[in-house]
């Protein structure tokens, strides 16, 4: 599914702004049908942000179930005769929608975009209702899972990972209209010889018998450098300039339809010249060893939770630049289209992580929630389960296959891997990620309970990523012993002959808390604690990265582990440096 554009042959309409919306506890909304009118009792909702921290109301807050959004939108007049697409970046984590009271689509899953041709629904110039009823609870067949238990106090939503359960509508909507004949979808793989560029690139036209498909390669100043007539084919660019981590340049592919010498559809696809390869235990890009300094972060800032905000992605950036980083991880779930754009025009490399989150009921021994649940069971993750995922999987990669800032899928993050169960599902999941992108390595985050030696499920991943807490989570407050503890274990991995992304180390720490001797929480045990792993890293070749956890404090459910969420962040929630922050600049941004 191609995103939203306006070219010289489509137009878009960006739906954003204030909604109405109404929580429906009772789940009557559907059969009560809501869509057919204006919702009742509504309040306003702005979209995008997470509904939960809008309102002043824990009810809204904590709720799960059904909510209701709805507005009105005319369709320009100027429209008529066109293909008309209400298209969603994301609605978390499923929803149906109506335009007036047709249903147009129904999608699972919370980070992913879906739309739907209403061309029959609507009539340009008029006015048209659009309703669309998002759900965000978690089950054991979603992704990431979850469960509602009953409690004498009445349902409560338990889930296995660390993060606030944000939801709504967190990305723009759109209404889009191109020509009937239509681009569909293009793909492209880029590759290097020398100085020689090459990019494949293929097209899917839908409606477009009798059309000729074209594609012209322009460079940064608009120069064409290439262009290829059919739905296929590969273009080479010769003295090509490569994208390359800190060097976002990118080349312009127009993709047309043409009948005769008109041209019917365009659509603008931008392409990053480079390379991704794994090679023994390195991790080369463009042929060359890169080491990964940054982090894993969260969409996450006050007020909007998990809404797409430019000035917060910009200013991320920023800091992520004055700090000396050159990667992160999409921890925990696809993020917004716009980071992926902006990352790969800034040249910072990306691991792409599906919403696999939580698949491990031995995490948190009921801190977070949830004892007593098999993870791997007929009656918990299932067959069923791993439909979903590899779903989730798919849509992820068609959505992000062209970013030449993705150099590295995640396909889940600390699942289960010590078991049989684990190997089982697993092993298909590897596959579905290969088959939908053959051009990039494969990988899961492996948690600390499935250490070197007991993992059944690290044997599939061409990288090993590693989330380890030696010295927060053990060896609490003891560096001296969690750095014996630590490199003993990263020399086994090390044994593997993979490369080793340190995808978490991190400790939670009080901005302002300061102590003299390294104290738990305090600045400078999170500064000590980072050089110990530092020291840990820097004795081992095969250690090609350290992402620290978390680029940012960020919310939680409410536990006893937590202070107003987590605060492994190097900044505050609001995105003020704590010492670690100055440090860390030190060893990045000079090397
Ligand atoms: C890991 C998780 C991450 C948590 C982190 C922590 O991958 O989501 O927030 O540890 O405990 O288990 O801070």
């Amino acid at each position: 599914m191609l995103r939203p554009q306006d070219t010289a042959t489509r137009e878009t309409k960006r739906l954003d702004g204030r909604w109405a919306f109404a929580l429906d506890p009772e789940g009557v909304g559907r059969s009560e049908g809501w869509f057919a009118g204006p919702l009742r009792d509504a309040r306003a909702m702005p979209v995008p942000a997470s509904f939960n921290d809008i309102a002043a109301d824990a009810s809204v807050r904590d709720y799960f179930g059904d909510v209701w959004y709805q507005r009105v939108v005319r369709v320009p007049r100027g429209w008529d005769g066109q293909r008309i697409v209400l298209h969603f970046e994301s609605a978390t984590h499923r929803a149906t929608v109506w335009v007036g009271s047709t249903e147009v689509v129904s999608h699972e899953g919370g980070y992913t975009p879906f739309a739907a041709d209403v061309s029959a629904d609507v009539v340009a110039g008029d006015e048209v209702r659009v309703t669309v009823c998002v759900n965000n609870t978690l089950s054991f067949q979603s992704i990431p899972p979850g469960v509602i238990e009953d409690s004498p106090t009445g349902k409560k939503q338990l889930y296995w990972h660390d993060f606030f359960n944000y939801a709504g509508l967190h990305r723009s909507v759109w209404l889009v209209a191109t020509p009937v004949a239509h681009i569909d979808d293009v793909t492209v793989v880029t590759g290097l010889a020398g100085v020689t560029g090459t990019v494949a690139y293929e097209i899917v036209a839908v409606g477009a018998e009798g059309l000729d498909a074209r594609v012209v390669l322009r460079d940064a100043s608009g120069a064409e450098v290439a262009t290829g007539p059919g739905a296929s084919g590969v273009l080479t660019v010769p003295d090509v300039h490569r994208w390359a981590p800190g060097d976002g340049y990118l080349y312009d592919l127009e993709v047309q339809l043409v009948d005769g010498g008109e041209v019917v559809d365009s659509y603008h696809q931008s392409v990053g010249v480079r390379t991704v390869e794994v090679r023994g235990a390195e991790f080369l890009v463009n042929g060359e060893p890169v080491y990964f300094k940054g982090f894993g972060k969260h969409e996450d800032v006050g007020v909007i939770g998990k809404g797409h905000s430019d000035a917060h992605l910009v200013h991320d950036f920023e800091l992520m630049s004055w700090i000396g980083a050159n990667s992160f991880r999409t921890s925990h779930y696809p993020y917004s289209e716009e980071v992926l754009d902006y990352a790969d025009q800034q040249g910072f490399l990306l691991i792409d992580e599906v919403a696999a989150v939580g698949l491990n009921m031995g995490l948190g021994g009921g801190i977070f929630g949830g004892q007593g649940y098999t993870t791997f069971s007929p009656e918990t993750i299932n067959d069923a389960t791993r439909e979903v995922h590899a779903q989730a999987i798919r849509e992820l990669i068609a959505r992000d296959k062209n970013h030449p800032s993705v150099v590295l899928w995640s396909i889940a993050n600390e699942p289960e891997s010590d078991t049989e169960g684990a190997e089982a599902y697993f092993e298909p999941l590897f596959q579905v990620a290969r088959d939908a992108d053959p051009s990039r390595p494969v990988g899961f985050v492996n948690v600390m309970l499935a250490p070197y030696g007991t993992c059944r499920v690290s044997q599939f991943g061409d990288v090993l990523m590693l989330n380890r807490y030696y010295g927060w989570y053990v060896n609490t407050g003891d560096l001296a012993g969690a750095e014996v503890a630590w490199r003993k274990e990263l020399e086994g991995w090390a044994g593997e002959n993979k490369p080793i992304i340190i995808t978490e180390y991190g400790a939670d720490t009080m901005p302002g808390l300061h102590s003299l001797t390294p104290q738990p929480w305090s600045e400078e045990y999170q500064v000590d604690y980072l050089d110990m792993n530092h020291r840990v890293f820097d004795s081992i070749d095969a250690v090609v990265g350290e992402h620290v956890w978390n680029f940012a404090d960020f919310a939680t459910t409410p536990g006893i582990m937590r202070v107003d969420g987590n605060k492994k962040g190097v900044f505050t929630r609001d995105r003020t440096p704590k010492n670690a922050a100055f440090a860390l600049r030190k060893r990045w941004a000079s090397s």
